[in-house]
């Protein structure tokens, strides 16, 4: 395991990656992460934005699809931290200068309406949402060209950079909703299944991660389930997420 002041050292070189807007090499170039090693970067990374004033407003699964996981070559799902620095207006204009290369994808929110104990065996993490809403992600490695290990990027906060959420409904089944994803003229279709089959699925995977990785999960928390398309290049113009039943969500970048 590697030591505290090792994990605060590699947030730090993240962390000034993304506010600075310039990329840097993997982390595995020069160290050897465990997975452990890489949350334990992550916690730092969200340690300092806390310490200059953000709040947390919920979590992220990535790799939640299994086309995404086969690619990575990796059977688990990985969780990230949400903050409000990160959160856009539904509609609001974003400017791609915050960013080093962001993608987006469209992903399905949901709201959590108590504090979950994650170590309560009968929690049901499904029985806690009180909302559901489309919702869009804005991914931004800080990894050059992209070349990141899972540990990577992992401690790289799962590649959370922005994201923004249509407007709350209450409680539905929203297994496999088509969902569409539009970027100027082009439009990608998929479906809310490809969120590990059922975006059910990924609170379910996240009570489990949420135990076994100390993440908090608040009244008042969004929980970004995970893509159900592939990401696309987030360039100017308009994107907008919409998903069957669920309405639509988009934002302007500028
Ligand atoms: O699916 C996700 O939200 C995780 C994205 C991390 C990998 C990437 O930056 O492509
Ligand atoms: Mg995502």
């Amino acid at each position: 395991m590697i030591t505290q002041e090792t994990a605060g050292a590699l947030a730090a070189v993240l962390d000034d990656a993304q506010t600075s807007v310039s990329d840097t090499p993997s982390l595995a170039d020069t160290h050897t992460l465990t997975v452990d090693d890489a949350y334990a970067v992550q916690a730092a990374l969200l340690a300092r934005r806390t310490a200059r004033g953000e709040r947390p407003t919920g979590v992220k699964l990535g790799f939640t699809s299994e086309a995404k996981m086969a690619q990575m070559g990796v059977s688990e799902i990985i969780v990230g931290r949400l903050t409000d620095a990160m959160r856009v207006v539904d509609g609001a204009e974003v400017e791609l200068a915050r960013f080093i290369h962001p993608k987006v994808e469209p992903e399905v929110a949901f709201r959590l309406g108590r504090d979950v104990d994650p170590h309560d065996p009968d929690a049901d993490l499904a029985d806690c949402v009180d909302a559901v809403a489309p919702a869009l992600e804005i991914i931004d490695s800080r990894y050059r060209d992209f070349r990141f290990t899972y540990e990577d990027v992992v401690a790289d906060n799962t590649s959370a950079a922005g994201y923004a959420v249509g407007p709350w409904l209450p409680v539905r089944d929203v297994s496999d909703l088509a969902v569409h994803l539009t970027h100027g003229g082009s439009r990608a279709e998929g479906t809310t299944a490809a969120i590990l089959g059922a975006p059910v699925n990924a609170l379910r995977a996240l009570l489990d991660m949420a135990r076994r990785r100390d993440v908090p999960l608040r009244a008042g928390d969004t929980v970004l389930a995970g893509a159900a398309t592939a990401a696309v290049a987030l360039t100017p113009g308009v994107t907008t997420c919409e998903v069957a039943g669920l309405g639509r969500v988009s934002v302007r970048s500028v």
